[in-house]
């Protein structure tokens, strides 16, 4: 490609090449220019806003430099690239993340300090990018940090939402949903409207014979959409790798806008058709654990799937290189099931479009793809009706019907006598209606199956797909334990500790080898550092009771135990539990004497998460939350000794936020049911220390920093079963803790009754499905364990510095780092 390009003009563009700015001084004028003539300001009308987006700006210049040389480098290369498709990317903020990993935070400070601004003020402008629901974005988005910061030639390929996850308001302790429009002015996108793909839904498949009188298929008639590709650059830490996620948007086909409609005065329905088109990428579907089978849902996992294979594979034909070649050019990672599709779309372009023979075709759909399960929970897994598909995708429900009779011949060949496996690992589901199981055609149509932590890795192999491991033999399923990416959960969201850290682990190595920490367990005994090392907690912990005071005009004492529980709101993540913890609490220090109370060490329980729109027993435990809120913290009695705060509308800035603050965090799921969690990792990394179930990886955790240094209470996996088995078809009582809080409850201490009937009953009278009875005893002990525990500060500021100095293991470079050996066989690039 560049000896195409004549000498003459060739220099012409390398003496003209941008360079970005290189101190304060270029920077600033980079900001000033930006101002001026991108925005069109000046500076007697710059406010934060103008300065934030001219900031943003003059960064995004910078690295779509970087960008560019990454993005030819590997097209020189030509290297194998990995392609990390996932429908939720949970980006938050991305201003002060690029400053930090291109270095370049002290020079913009210092420049927007002259020109009369607060960096802390600029930064705080940005909209969260909030393209996820909860633990699983969050993943994606750690992920491309990690593939940029390793060097590996990664892209992310996801949906551009015009609405992201909905904001939460609480209106008289109700949870109330907002939209969340994004996009006003978004500097860190490019839109390629040059970058396009039609992408077919509906219509009909007829067959036909080719010149060589085989017989193919024609996928005709229905209707097309315009996917466009917005590109995000992903700068690395500490180096010039600056990666891609493109995000689709949907519009309307050139050819569907009609304008014979427009012109003669049908404005509505020539409006409607376009409108119906950009619905596709609209809004981001809030649930997270939760699968609610609405077509337009699988409209987007289409769309989206389809337009980054045209993309995927555009890219692989320039190469010239011979199809069964294509696995060691591309491997594609689906993050959950949703994105399925894509092993049926490669599938279909190989044998449709591009005259493969099937068995050829699939040799390389299965090479090419790897699957990652994220839950167990029977009701996120997801299906869809053989009608909807036969509808909308026609040609792909045949190839779905083919993969499942090769498929199931090869399973009944090894298992001729077991007539039941074959219904029970049937891709579709022959109840009423049929269903595809998504999970089982990613199985089928991947090499390798992961789970993202220990023991839901073993449980996926035991439980839910335990004849696939028969089938397949154990290599083809493996773990690959979820990490963190601490650029953003230590550096950024904890400067003063990562500045502490930097300086006694030898600079700021630690964070691309992040078991450098390990150094720092020669200072837990340290006077002084433990010293700094608590001050720093308190500070965050000053600039969170702010944020409290601030926001929901509730004063707490920094002083006080910070107790946390931030996620989604669910009932197997049992916030419920959490607080009917809390009232127990409330109940006990009602019956203290005086003397007694002053004995207590002051708490502050902090929650926050966001419910599924429609989850309604979610929305209750919010509701119940508040309710003890407003009775606890006005109660005279109380005081200091307890408040209860629920923080509106919990996202990725926040968290930057509540986990630096934290002393202790709850990861209280029903043991079998968190898949991995992957905040109990950032808690840890931050200096607090954890209150748990043996679950996720929680286990890993308490494996790596020791058993002394974590709070285990509760049932364990293994006997999950038995105990629901007995609440089913055996006696079961209440705890007598727990009924004491359903009396209070009851008796309407926390508003009408008829509210949280459905919390107390859950657990009363249907089953306890999720073990709050039988766990809340040891979750109570367990808590009076911690008060005792954190009455010594020495002591327990030595177990988070011990704890933090463990934590390296888990890292997103070193999870990225496994994926890569195991799965992508796939190598960074030098640069
Ligand atoms: C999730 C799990 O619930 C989390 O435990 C896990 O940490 C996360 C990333 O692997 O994936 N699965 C899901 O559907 N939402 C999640 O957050």
């Amino acid at each position: 490609v560049e000896a195409s390009i004549p000498e003459p003009q060739r220099e012409a563009w390398t003496k003209n090449q941008f360079d970005g700015f290189k101190n304060k001084d270029e920077f600033e004028k980079e900001v000033v220019r930006h101002v001026e003539t991108t925005l069109a300001r000046s500076m007697f009308n710059c406010d934060d806003v103008a300065a934030y987006s001219a900031t943003a700006l003059a960064f995004r210049d910078r690295l779509i430099k970087d960008w560019n040389k990454t993005q030819q480098r590997q097209t020189f290369t030509d290297s194998k690239r990995i392609y990390y498709l996932s429908l939720e990317f949970l980006m938050g903020r991305a201003l002060d993340n690029a400053m930090l990993n291109v270095k370049g935070k002290d020079i913009a400070k210092s420049a927007l300090d002259e020109l009369g601004f607060r960096i802390e003020d600029i930064i705080g402008q940005e909209n969260d990018a909030a393209l996820g629901n909860g633990g699983l974005g969050r993943l994606a988005a750690c992920f491309l940090d990690s593939m940029a910061s390793l060097n590996y030639p990664a892209w992310g390929y996801g949906l551009r939402y015009r609405y992201g996850i909905f904001k939460q308001e609480i209106i008289d302790g109700y949870q109330v949903e907002v939209p969340d429009y994004w996009l006003d002015f978004n500097p860190w996108e490019f839109p390629r409207h040059d970058v396009t793909v039609d992408i077919q839904f509906y219509g009909h498949v007829r067959k036909s014979q080719d010149a060589n009188g085989k017989t193919v298929a024609n996928w005709e008639g229905g209707e097309t959409v315009t996917a466009v590709a917005y590109d995000m650059p992903i700068p690395g830490y500490d180096t010039p790798s600056t990666n891609n996620l493109r995000l689709w948007s949907s519009k309307a086909a050139s050819g569907e806008f009609d304008f014979q409609k427009f012109n003669s005065g049908e404005y509505e329905s020539s409006v409607a058709d376009q409108q119906r088109a950009e619905t596709i990428s609209a809004v981001l579907y809030p649930n997270d654990n939760l699968d609610r089978g609405k077509e337009l849902r699988l409209k987007q996992q289409y769309f989206w799937v389809a337009a980054s294979l045209y993309d995927i594979v555009r890219r692989f034909k320039k190469s010239k290189r011979a199809w069964r070649e294509f696995p060691d050019q591309v491997a594609i990672q689906l993050n959950d099931t949703h994105p399925t599709l894509a092993v049926v779309e490669l599938q279909r372009i190989l044998i449709d479009k591009e005259g493969l023979e099937w068995d050829e075709a699939w040799a390389i759909v299965t090479a090419t793809f790897g699957y990652t399960n994220h839950t167990v929970l029977p009701e996120a897994l997801e299906k869809w009706p053989v009608g909807l598909f036969q509808h909308l995708l026609p040609r792909h429900l045949q190839i779905i019907y083919d993969i499942n009779l090769f498929f199931l011949q090869s399973v009944e060949k090894r298992f001729p006598d077991d007539r039941d496996m074959l219904s029970r690992v049937s891709i579709i589901e022959e109840s009423q209606p049929k269903m595809v199981r998504m999970a089982y055609l990613a199985i089928v149509g991947s090499h390798k199956v992961n789970g993202v932590a220990e023991l839901h890795s073993d449980l996926i192999q035991t439980t839910i797909f335990k004849d696939f491991v028969k089938i397949y033999g154990a290599d083809k399923f493996t773990n690959v334990t979820n990490g963190i990416t601490p650029r953003r959960w230590l550096h950024q969201a904890n400067p003063r500790l990562s500045e502490l850290i930097a300086s006694k682990t030898g600079g700021y190595d630690y964070l691309k080898d992040l078991t450098t920490l390990n150094k720092l367990e020669q200072y837990v005994d340290d006077k002084a550092f433990r010293k700094e090392w608590a001050e720093i907690k308190y500070a965050n912990k000053v600039r969170l009771a702010k944020y409290i005071k601030s926001t929901l005009d509730i004063t707490v004492n920094p002083a006080a135990l910070f107790d946390v529980q931030v996620k989604r709101i669910h009932e197997y993540k049992r916030q419920q539990l959490n607080i009917f913890g809390v009232i127990y609490r409330y109940l006990q220090i009602k019956e203290m004497s005086a003397e007694e109370r002053k004995k207590q060490a002051p708490r502050v329980s902090i929650f926050g998460g966001k419910a599924a729109p429609g989850y309604w027993m979610a929305k209750q435990i919010i509701h119940l939350i508040n309710n003890v809120g407003s009775v606890v913290n006005k109660d005279p009695d109380v005081g200091d000794l307890l408040k209860v705060i629920f923080l509106e509308d919990y996202n990725v800035s926040k968290a930057e936020i509540i986990i630096p603050a934290s002393d202790l965090s709850e990861h209280i799921s029903t043991a079998g049911t968190e898949a991995s969690g992957t905040s109990n990792m950032k808690f840890v990394l931050n200096g607090g220390l954890i209150i748990g179930t043996c679950d996720g990886a929680n286990i890993e955790i308490t494996r790596e920093i020791g058993q002394e240094n974590i709070f285990l209470f509760g049932t364990l996996s293994e006997d999950v079963e038995d105990l629901r088995h007995n609440h089913t078809y055996g006696k079961h009582a209440v705890d007598s803790g727990l009924q004491k809080v359903f009396d209070a409850i009851t008796s309407g201490k926390f508003g009408d009754a008829n509210d949280f009937g459905a919390l107390v009953s859950a657990v009363r009278d249907h089953g306890d499905y999720y073990l709050v009875s039988d766990d809340f005893q040891s979750y109570i002990d367990t808590q009076k364990m911690v008060d005792e525990e954190y009455k010594n500060q020495e002591e327990w500021v030595s177990k988070c510095i011990r704890s933090v100095a463990r934590m390296g293991f888990f890292s997103s470079d070193r999870c990225i780092n496994e994926y890569a050996e195991e799965i992508w066989n796939i190598e960074p690039l030098a640069v």
